[in-house]
C-alpha cells in the first residue's frame, strides 16, 4: 500500500546545492513527489517540527540550524515510504552513515546530516499536517506507475 513521508533538505542541504541531486535518488527509487515547497523556518515552526528533543543538549544548536537559512520540503509516496527513506538516509551522524546512503555519501556531521525523514507512519501525518495544508499536498497518477508500484 503506498505510503506517505515528510522529507526536509536542511539548510545544509540547499547551501551546498545538493537538493536537485538528492531528490534525483528519491525519484528513481520510484516515490512519487506529492508536495514541495521552499521557506525559511521560523523559531516555533522548529521547535514544534523538533518536539521530541525539547530539553536535549543539542537542542539549541538544533534550531539555529534549521532556521540558519531556507528549506525544502516536501512529501514523498511509495510502498513502505517511511521505512524506506529511511534506510535510504542512513545512520543519524555522517561519520558513521554506511555508504550508498544519502547521509553516508555526503555528510560527515552529526547535526548537518542534509535531510530529515519521518520515523514512523505516526511522524509523517503529524509532520505532514505540520508543514503542509491539506490543499497542498497533491494525490495524482504517475502514468505507467504499475511497472514500479505493482507486486507490493
Ligand atoms: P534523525 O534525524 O536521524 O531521526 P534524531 O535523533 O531524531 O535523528 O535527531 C534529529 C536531528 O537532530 C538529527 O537529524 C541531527 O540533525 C540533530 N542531532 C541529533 N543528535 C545530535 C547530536 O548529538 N548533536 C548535534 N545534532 C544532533
Ligand atoms: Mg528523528
Amino acid at each position: 500500500m503506498p505510503q506517505k513521508t515528510l522529507i526536509i533538505f536542511k539548510p545544509d542541504a540547499v547551501q551546498r546545492r545538493l537538493v536537485g541531486e538528492i531528490l534525483a535518488r528519491f525519484e528513481s527509487k520510484g516515490l512519487r513527489v506529492a508536495a514541495l515547497k521552499l521557506l525559511q523556518v521560523d523559531r516555533s515552526l522548529g521547535e514544534k517540527h523538533y518536539a521530541e528533543h525539547v530539553g536535549k543538549p543539542f537542542f539549541e544548536g538544533l534550531i539555529s540550524f534549521i532556521t540558519g537559512g531556507p528549506v525544502v520540503v516536501g512529501v514523498l509516496e511509495g510502498n513502505e515510504a517511511v521505512a524506506v527513506v529511511r534506510a535510504m538516509l542512513g545512520a543519524t551522524n555522517g561519520t558513521a552513515a554506511a555508504p550508498g546512503t544519502i547521509r553516508g555519501d555526503y555528510s560527515i556531521s552529526k547535526q548537518n546530516n542534509l535531510i530529515h525523514g519521518s520515523d514512523s507512519p505516526e511522524s509523517a501525518a503529524r509532520e505532514i499536517a505540520l508543514w503542509f495544508r491539506p490543499g497542498e499536498v497533491v494525490d495524482y497518477a504517475i502514468a505507467g506507475s504499475q511497472w514500479v508500484f505493482d507486486g507490493a
